[in-house]
């Protein structure tokens, strides 16, 4: 199915979390959220949404990077141009430019849906899903103190979640985790999350990570290191997980030969979208490592991203795709997200994203947009 982009608006929206979400470098209260609309020349059009948060403390993009990023660079090099097929898309974003991948998948992502409205198919039937459902993890940001920490767990854990992800830093690590596994039993789940705050100077300390049988640790080193994880995987029974040192194929490939990690997070926004993911996701699966969907605290409208890529065969641990009403008082999509008691999310089978987008209550968070249209280049 062909698509020809005539327009994309860009708007900021603001929505505050239910509860400030806070990880090794920073806390997130009120998400303040990139949304595109595209629309195809035959009018067709969907929504589309940035991952980039308000501060480079995850990767080097931010929201207000990856605005100028789409304005000035990426979208010209799309509206008005045919593509035959929305795999196409990347190579246009990609070629001759340096990073900004949110930004790339915001608008690449975008136009995969946007071939499923066209279809008319589910994105994850377009991206070749087989799953119906995903199993759910979530994640935990760090608490003040461990009892606090074991409570949240706890009731993550009655409310049927499939993996329970605890956000750790130095100081806020062991004896949280452990009265996480106390209060929980060595059946529950657990896994940590350290987002770069240690060093290889903490190998010893992280070490003692193997007593509490985790089923991993994510990214315990530097966003963009592959060969000192491999040093730290070499000392250490948990499988690593790597999540922000993965922004490319190529970024994989190094994993997998240095033995950095042992399973994948995969954020499609992170990778500059779905053509990457699924080569990374292909790239895994033929050498036995396993992946999962992570997020980016994103609206109803990335979640849907999210779960239609997570519903390929690979995808095999549960991702952090948790519903609605683990973020937002309200999202801004209907149906909203829900999980079963057994910690399932279902997988759409109507066309496109496969929820439809509250416009008006966009339009109430709305706190800037602008139009951009094809212009005439020299
Ligand atoms: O490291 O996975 C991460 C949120 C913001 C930045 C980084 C991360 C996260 C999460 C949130 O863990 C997962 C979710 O969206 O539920
Ligand atoms: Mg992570």
């Amino acid at each position: 199915m062909s698509l020809q982009i005539e327009s994309i608006t860009l708007r900021e929206i603001r929505l505050p979390l239910v509860e400030p979400f806070r990880i090794s470098s920073g806390v997130t209260t009120t998400r303040r959220i990139l949304l595109l609309e595209l629309v195809d020349a035959d009018g067709a059009s969907t929504w589309s949404e940035c991952v980039a948060g308000d501060f480079p403390n995850y990767s080097p993009e931010s929201i207000d990077t990856a605005t100028l990023a789409i304005r000035e660079w990426l979208a010209p090099r799309v509206l008005g141009r045919r593509f035959e097929t929305p795999g196409d898309v990347a190579v246009a974003l990609s070629e001759d430019l340096r990073g900004h991948e949110m930004a790339q998948a915001a608008i690449e992502m975008g136009a995969w849906a946007l071939a499923a409205t066209k279809a008319p198919q589910s994105l994850a039937s377009l991206l070749g899903g087989t799953r119906k459902r995903i199993g759910t993890g979530i994640s935990i940001g760090i608490q003040s103190s461990p009892e606090d920490l074991a409570n949240k767990a706890e009731k993550a854990l009655g409310e049927g979640y499939r993996k329970i992800k605890l956000k750790i830093k130095p100081g806020q690590d062991l004896d949280y985790l452990h009265a996480v596994r106390n209060r929980l039993g060595f059946d529950a789940p657990l896994m940590a999350d350290a987002n770069n705050a240690y060093t290889l100077d903490d190998t010893d300390h992280l070490v003692q990570l193997d007593d509490l049988d985790l089923v991993m640790v994510e990214q315990p080193l530097a966003w963009d290191d592959v060969a000192r994880h491999a040093e730290l995987q070499r000392r250490m029974r948990t499988p690593i997980c790597l999540d922000e040192s993965i922004t490319n194929i190529a970024r994989a490939e190094d994993m997998i030969r240095l033995r950095s990690g042992r399973i994948i997070n995969i954020k499609p926004g992170r990778v500059a979208g779905f053509a990457a993911s699924k080569a990374i996701h292909d790239l895994c699966e033929s050498n036995d490592i396993p992946v999962w969907c992570g997020g980016m605290l994103e609206s109803g409208i990335g979640r849907a991203y999210n779960v239609a890529l997570a519903s390929l065969p690979n995808f095999t641990i549960p991702g952090d795709v948790s519903p609605s009403n683990r973020y937002w008082a309200r999202d801004i999509v209907s149906p909203e997200w829900t999980m079963d008691a057994d910690g399932w999310v279902e997988v759409p089978e109507s066309p496109g994203l496969g929820v439809e987008v509250d416009r008006e209550r966009i339009e109430a968070l709305t706190v800037q947009r602008e139009t951009l249209r094809r212009t005439s280049r020299v």
